[in-house]
């Protein structure tokens, strides 16, 4: 059935649609089905998200009709489709009236990602007006307060240098908590890697309290301050505050320096604002394993990683990986840059749209995966600033002295590159950054062609 009459407009204004700042505003990547009409594709993609189906249905009167989301843009040769989604489509919680994510995942990209009309159609970026922001949660925390327990200026604090504990599986208690000690020593910041949790080798009970306990030997040791992120994804949000509950009883008058890792892709919306409403003090991590079978440039559909990045701001992550700009081991670009911008500016530039957050908190960029210290200067460089956490597993485990010097390493790598120096004479008077080059000398060939030479090596 064509649609095109009732779910497409093309005369409506999209500065006017943000204007009037009543709508959320999805633009997509979309093709149909060979021998399907571009707009008649588009058409059904509007009424299947919204309030149609692929037939006229009798009970439809003129208010349905007046909340339709609307396609107000199709162009085929590039595969540009935006919609226009009037604010009251989207469910509202009966307990606050506030927004929920999976309402605007049902609709936006929800039955829409099986029509059978449909080739593919990937959402690539999305608009959220001020009015429905202000029904979003929102962070509590954020890398301010990481900043304000390690002593640093809360504005610009720079670099933490963290790790995630490796193995990241197979390590028992005593072990694990050896290893975040060791690490400790020269860096700010462990998280559990997302699939470290309650192993029977490793159960919470045990392993949580002598990380509390490793915790407070590196803080006297160093007089610095230390943070811990620890994972509490579970399918049940009843054992997620279990997990929560328990953590911030072990740290006891520690628990400030605890964050709250989440697997927000996997444990899903549901999972995320269990830890943002229950534990609202905690920062609360954003991790995103398994993203990349949606937010790949190989799958044409879902949506992207800077899309994901929105709406884990939305829902009020305090930290979210955004990628390593291609500098690790993951998938990346330069231009992915992009994403670690709608985290943390208050007005963002994205593909389509130009978000304002309105006051909303910032949500730190998390960086990792695959780096190390040789890495970090040309990531800065791309980046534009330093004020992310980093997490190096492979980083920092992997240094030829241990992972203290692997932290150390990051840090000067981080100093080497504020101070605007070269990295390789950088090397010549910082021990941990110049073994970093013996540590990853496939790395160090790679990108600092010179360096055996110059550090005689
Ligand atoms: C990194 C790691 C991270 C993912 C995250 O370990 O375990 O969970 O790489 O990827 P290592 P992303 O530092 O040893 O590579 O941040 O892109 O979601
Ligand atoms: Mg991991």
């Amino acid at each position: 059935m064509d649609q095109t009459g009732r779910y497409v407009d093309l005369s409506l204004d999209e500065d006017e649609l943000i204007e009037g700042g009543q709508h959320i505003l999805c633009a997509y990547k979309l093709r149909p089905k060979p021998g399907v009409g571009y707009l008649e594709a588009a058409a059904a993609f509007a009424a299947e998200s919204s309030t149609g189906t692929n037939v006229e249905v009798c009970t439809t009167d003129d208010f349905t009709k007046g909340i339709d989301a609307v396609v107000y843009r199709a162009d085929e040769s590039t595969e540009d489709v935006r919609l226009a989604f009037p604010l009251v489509l989207f469910d509202r919680n009966i307990t606050d009236g506030r927004m929920m994510l999976v309402s605007f995942l049902t609709l936006t990209i929800g039955n829409n990602q099986g029509m059978g009309d449909i080739e593919y159609a990937k959402m690539y970026d999305f608009l959220v007006p001020r009015a429905a922001l202000s029904l979003f949660d929102g962070p509590t925390r954020g890398i301010a307060d990481l900043w304000r327990i390690l002593g640093r200026p809360v504005v610009d604090g720079g670099y933490i240098a963290g790790t995630i504990v490796k193995p990241k599986l197979g390590l028992r208690p005593e072990p694990f908590a050896r290893a975040a000690h060791d690490f400790w020593l020269g860096g700010d910041f462990i998280k559990n890697d997302e699939p470290q949790g309650n192993q029977v080798f490793a159960p919470m009970r045990q392993t949580i309290p002598l990380v509390v306990d490793a915790m407070r030997r590196a803080m006297d040791e160093t007089g610095e301050a230390k943070l811990f992120s620890a994972n509490i994804t579970a399918d049940d949000p009843r054992e997620m505050v279990a997990r929560g509950e328990f953590v911030l009883q072990a740290f006891g008058p520690d628990a400030d320096k605890v964050a709250f890792l989440v697997d927000g892709f996997v444990g899903g919306p549901a999972a995320v604002t269990t830890a943002r409403r229950t534990f609202p003090g905690q920062f609360l991590h954003f991790h995103r394993a398994g993203h990349g079978m949606v937010t790949s440039a190989q799958s044409r559909r879902g949506y992207t990683a800077y899309v994901l990045a929105k709406m884990a701001r939305l829902q009020g992550a305090s930290g979210m990986h955004v990628g390593t700009l291609g500098h690790g081991k993951m998938e990346g670009t330069p231009a992915d840059r992009m994403i670690a911008y709608a985290c943390e500016r208050d007005v963002a530039e994205g593909p389509a749209y130009i978000q304002e957050w309105y006051g909303m908190r910032p949500t730190a960029p998390i960086v990792s995966g695959g780096m190390n210290a040789l890495r970090l200067p040309g990531f800065f460089d791309d980046l534009g600033h330093a004020n992310i956490i980093n997490t190096a597993g492979g980083g920092c485990y992997g240094h030829v002295d241990g992972p203290a010097a692997g932290a150390r390493s990051l840090r000067q790598a981080y100093e080497c590159w504020d101070a605007g120096a070269d990295p390789v004479e950088w090397a010549s008077t910082h021990r941990e950054f110049a073994r970093a080059f013996e540590s990853f000398p496939d790395d160090a060939d790679a990108l600092y062609p010179g360096w055996r030479t110059a550090l005689d090596h």
